[in-house]
């Protein structure tokens, strides 16, 4: 990574997590008729220190199409929301059953099964809740609503995890690579991609991209989406669990398909590249004020969490 996209990364993800951090404090802090025990699970969950890259995606693609970051962050808060349900349900006993998530016991370990799941489904509805607290004309909320609803729906995010969970990226020994690759790829798209899609084009919404931008946005978010979970995969590889913050190579000792089980290490690591390339070269169209955007990508290729 260049010391400039370092820097400019560090210097945006500086200014945005605590903001970020706060309004999802503020938006959860659910006083009335919210039972002291469930209030609780959701916020350690959501208030957990994750990384907020989708968030501060919603805020970096508004300001490149020339909004001020302060009116998407309701956006950014439903979209981090929708992520922490995701995960809390990912965690549950029936699906990946995980006991440690963003250095944390995961929801159901602290507060048992019954809990977690609400916890997730209490997540879920909040993100529409503060969606709606928009200031944006009622047109710009309702396609927000509706992209938002599409991505964490069942043909993406719960698409994605169902195949996922009737396994369809388990390693088998009939399918060839290629086939393999493709289904890979397609459960991520799904299960990771989307939301990160998702969060990039909530900003360009509020900000009024036009088509010419809203293209752009589009391509970089797809190949982004790609290039994360790849290096998810990597990191998992690597198995740092202190600077993951959540168990490592759960994927590789369950037989499950992965991009460094399928592709090596190497050739994961230049598709990653290529992937991220592409998405650069995708903001060619926003010029000078998507810098952020570019520098959250290269961040992507280089993080070690
Ligand atoms: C249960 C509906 C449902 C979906 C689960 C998100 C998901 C689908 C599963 C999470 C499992 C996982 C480890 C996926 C790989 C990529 C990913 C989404 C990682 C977590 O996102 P980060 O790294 O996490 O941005 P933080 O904690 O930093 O926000």
């Amino acid at each position: 990574m260049t010391k400039t996209s370092s820097d400019l990364f560090a210097q945006f993800a500086e200014r945005a997590r605590p903001e970020i951090d706060a309004a999802l404090d503020r938006y959860s802090q659910l006083d009335e008729g919210c039972p002291a025990k469930l209030r609780e699970a959701i916020r350690h969950s959501l208030l957990a220190p994750g990384k907020r890259l989708r968030p501060m995606l919603v805020l970096m693609a508004a300001e490149a199409c020339g909004a001020r970051a302060e009116a998407a962050m309701p956006a950014a808060a439903a979209v981090e929301m929708i992520h922490a349900y995701s995960l809390v349900h990912d965690d549950l006993p029936a699906m990946d059953d995980d006991d440690l998530r963003r250095g944390r016991p995961t929801c159901h370990k602290a507060f048992g099964e019954a809990m977690a799941i609400l916890a997730g489904d209490a997540l879920l509805a909040l993100a529409f809740e503060t969606l709606a607290k928009l200031d944006s004309p009622p047109q710009v909320v309702a396609q927000c609503s509706a992209v938002l609803a599409e991505a964490a729906g069942a043909c993406q995010l719960v698409g994605g995890q169902a195949d996922d969970v009737e396994g369809g990226s388990t390693a088998s020994n009939d399918t060839s690579s290629k086939e393999a690759l493709a289904r890979l790829e397609s459960i991520h798209r799904r299960k990771t991609g989307a939301m990160i899609s998702a969060a990039i084009r909530l900003g360009g919404l509020i900000a009024w991209a036009d088509p010419l931008q809203e293209a752009a946005l589009g391509r970089y978010g797809e190949r982004l989406g790609l290039a994360f979970q790849i290096t998810d995969d990597l990191l998992d590889v690597r198995g740092d669990e202190a600077a993951l913050g959540k168990r490592a190579r759960k994927d590789s000792r369950r037989g499950k398909l992965t991009f460094p089980g399928l592709l090596g290490v190497e050739s994961s690591r230049r598709h990653a590249e290529e992937l991220i390339d592409e998405a650069r070269e995708a903001l060619a169209p926003l010029g000078s004020s998507a810098g952020a955007l570019e520098a959250l990508a290269r961040h992507v290729l280089d993080r070690n969490c």
